[in-house]
């Protein structure tokens, strides 16, 4: 298929403005929590404009939707491209809706330009990529590829005590497709960087390579409740400090492992009163590393860091896994389209590695997958001032066009 398609910005820019204003933050992001009701509207949305492109529609049973533009021959296996529409709860106008959006413009590009794609093109909006109200993050995908069980993701439990599976009925998205029914050919992503390289260097577009590794934990300390001015600080068991502790280790530990990025993102205290010594503290670290072995030792290091703060403050711990994905590499075949496509379209591009977790990198496991970069705008992201110039919004999804239509040839490997 060789003419290029003309995504519509327009009504991409429209539907964005749709999606934020269902729960706006200022000055220009959102909070879409995933299952929220904010979630399930921005999901009506999307359903109904693919519905209104004459798409095929379908929801698996983790809440997973696939808009289907059908190809000239069924027996050839789709390209998939989307992203998420859930947000954490700080969100900006791009993560994820983006590349859900980008995807679906394209299949409506491709149908108004008359054209049957030779291989199907599939838009998907994955459930809870973000993973901030129930942890894992890219949940959605982890189901749809077979590596999570459904069960077990219905049985999680998020943040604020509601059950997954309890919420994804509640709104209404738990569908009859079995999570990984459709096999694709390829998977892209179009994302934002959510990092400052781009933007600093005045890069059109980022050639994504691969995904860093992800390790998330949660610590929880235990000591005991007492007065805050009549206990002598050698009698106490405060989970608090513990807590504090760790997050202060955090930062020595990127100091000693280059390339470790570490964060103490939730710290809970209880009772979490001005007097009274904390009896409970629960925290959550995120490390991320491009290198297996730095994030393995990294791991090491915080789990004597949690010990000693735990020995220190006379209170035990435990420790959960929330998380845990290996640094992933991108298929050269989808590498060298949006190499190609940005070629080709004049524009300046380079190779990187994503900081951020994306559904593509699970995606990786079932099918060779990629992904394309915009340039966030001072690397803000997971912040309502998240923001990129509309030009470079135009010409990261004129890419994503091209490759998709590159990608759906019946002569693609
Ligand atoms: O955590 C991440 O990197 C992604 O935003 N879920
Ligand atoms: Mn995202
Ligand atoms: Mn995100």
């Amino acid at each position: 298929m060789s003419p290029p398609v003309a995504v519509d910005i327009d009504a991409l820019y429209a539907r964005l403005d749709a999606l934020i204003a269902i729960a706006p933050l200022p000055p220009d992001g959102a909070c879409r929590l995933a299952l929220t009701e904010a979630d399930r509207a921005g999901r009506d949305l999307f359903c109904g404009w693919a519905e209104a492109a004459g798409l095929e529609i379908a929801v698996d049973a983790i809440g997973n939707i696939f808009a289907t533009l059908a190809g000239a021959d069924p027996a050839l296996a789709p390209v998939m491209s989307g992203s998420h529409l859930d947000t954490v709860a700080t969100g900006g106008r791009f993560d994820g809706a983006l590349g859900v959006l980008a995807a679906l413009g394209t299949l409506e590009a491709v149908r108004a330009a008359g054209l049957t794609p030779p291989r199907g093109l599939v838009a998907a909006a994955f459930t809870n990529e973000e993973g901030a109200r129930f942890a894992p993050d890219m949940m959605g995908s982890l189901v749809f590829a077979g590596d999570l069980p459904l069960a077990e993701a219905r049985a999680t439990r998020g943040v604020d005590g509601a059950l997954l599976g309890a919420e994804l009925d509640r709104i209404g998205y738990a569908g009859p497709l079995a999570p990984g029914a459709i096999r694709p050919h390829a998977f892209v992503e179009l994302h934002v960087e959510q990092g400052p390289v781009l933007d600093a260097e005045g890069i059109a577009i980022g050639i994504v390579e691969g995904v860093q590794g992800i390790s998330w934990q949660e610590f929880t300390f235990a000591g005991e409740a007492n007065h805050a001015g009549a206990t002598p600080m050698a009698m106490r068991h405060d989970a608090g400090y513990a807590a504090a502790a760790v997050a202060t280790a955090l930062r020595a530990l990127t100091r000693r492992i280059p390339g470790l990025l570490a964060t103490a993102g939730r710290i809970v205290l209880e009772p979490n009163l001005i007097n009274v010594i904390a009896h409970t503290a629960t925290l959550t670290v995120d490390l991320r590393h491009p290198d297996e072995a730095a994030l393995r030792e990294a791991e090491a290091a915080l789990a004597e860091a949690v010990a000693a703060a735990a020995r220190d403050a006379g209170v035990t711990h435990a420790a959960r896994v929330l998380a845990r994905f290996a640094p992933v590499t991108f298929a050269p075949m989808v590498r060298e389209a949006v190499a190609g496509a940005a070629a080709a379209h004049g524009l300046t591009a380079r190779p990187i590695v994503s900081g951020a977790g994306h559904d593509a990198q699970i995606m990786a496991r079932i099918a060779p997958s990629g992904m394309i970069f915009a340039p966030s705008i001072g690397g803000i992201s997971h912040n309502p001032a998240e923001a990129t110039r509309r030009e470079d919004i135009a010409a990261a999804v004129a890419v994503l066009a091209d490759v998709l239509t590159t990608l759906c040839r019946k002569d693609t490997p």
